[in-house]
């Protein structure tokens, strides 16, 4: 059967009663171009110099790898010219890089990290790129574009996805229409459609959390991790597997395959953070392919993708992936009274 590409995918879409506008076609083939070039600078490796750490902290307070930087720079590059984007923000970046004036802009707003996991990339495990597709307010074309105009809830995203740089390059993508799956042909050099319509196998009893933090948890987390560690001795009547890759892409990617919970919840550790995830452009995007992978994706107890950022660099407390068990976990908050936003 001839295979289908990410060009053809994006066409077929465009057909589609829900069409894809052109600009929004262009800005993911334009993505997924950029992310075919760090798949291969990451995996150059120290082959390519790609390896280690800069001088510099991002605006996280956090030592950039030199591949943070050079992903960073990659999609930059790739975007800047292409006449779809109003602007773009980067958990690399402090403020928002607008277009230059020499190039035209455009009605889209591209968020995104460019190396999530950076930790794993000097021991050879997966990283990825994620990224967050927001629409320009209309009056943009009139006046230069602040930080403001980011500041949308996820429920506002017209697209989202993430490239996962592992034993395969994987492009995961929704239009919102589904999520769909592309792996990267290196001998071709196109996106491969390998998995339509992805949904989270439901009743996979494996969960995803930093056990380190543990005794840092509000309640009701270590009220749902202890009853999973009691396994068939306690009130699940299951036993649990346990995952955790240091690498939020890697680890959404095996429950959109194969089920499963994600949780990076608040912890006292800083209590004024509402979590270490990035609102913006990790939790957002991610939650949007969740839900439409037929998952939740909630703070601990609001759904995500209906709070109203105050900032670019939001944190957020993170709960997602299989409905049931976000679900408990979500009970488990308002039985406990915390229903309040997070912080
Ligand atoms: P910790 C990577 O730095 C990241 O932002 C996510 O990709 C990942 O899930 C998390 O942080 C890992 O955090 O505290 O376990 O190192």
């Amino acid at each position: 059967m001839s295979q289908r590409t990410l060009t053809q995918f994006l066409i077929e879409q465009q057909r589609k009663e829900a069409a894809l506008p052109a600009q929004l076609r262009l800005l993911v083939e334009i993505v997924a171009r950029a992310c075919k070039t760090i798949s291969h600078c990451v995996n150059k490796g120290a082959l390519g110099g790609m390896l280690g750490n800069l001088t510099s902290e991002n605006v996280q307070g956090e030592v950039q790898k030199k591949l943070d930087v050079i992903a960073n720079e990659k999609l930059l590059e790739a975007n800047e010219w292409g006449g779809h984007l109003a602007a773009m923000a980067s958990e690399e970046m402090e403020t928002i890089h607008l277009i230059p004036n020499r190039y035209p802009k455009g009605e889209y707003l591209l968020l995104f990290d460019p190396i999530d996991g950076s930790s794993n990339i000097d021991v050879d495990l997966s990283v990825g790129t994620i990224f967050s597709v927001l629409m320009a307010p209309e009056d943009v074309s009139g006046r230069a574009v602040t930080e403001d105009d980011f500041l949308q809830p996820g429920r506002k995203q017209v697209a989202a996805g993430y490239a996962i740089y592992g034993p395969q390059t994987l492009l995961i993508l929704s239009v919102g229409t589904g999520v769909y799956e592309f792996a990267l042909d290196r001998e071709m050099g196109s996106w491969v459609l390998t998995n339509e319509r992805m949904r989270i196998p439901s009743g996979n009893r494996e969960f995803a959390i930093n056990m380190s933090n543990m005794r840092h948890w509000a309640p009701p987390v270590r009220r749902y991790i202890e009853e999973c560690l009691a396994g068939t001795t306690g009130p699940r009547g299951a036993n649990f597997n346990m995952r955790w890759t240091a690498s939020m892409v890697a680890d959404i990617h095996r429950i959109l395959k194969r089920g499963g919970i994600f949780m990076y919840p608040w912890d006292a550790r800083e209590p004024d953070r509402a979590g270490k995830l990035r609102l913006m452009y990790e939790a957002n995007p991610m939650g949007f392919l969740i839900e439409q992978a037929g998952g939740m994706a909630y703070d601990g107890n609001h759904r995500i993708l209906e709070i109203e950022p105050k900032g670019l660099h939001q944190r957020v407390g993170v709960v997602m992936g299989d409905r049931d068990e976000v679900k408990r976990v979500v009970d488990y908050h308002h039985e406990a009274g915390l229903t309040k936003q997070a912080i």
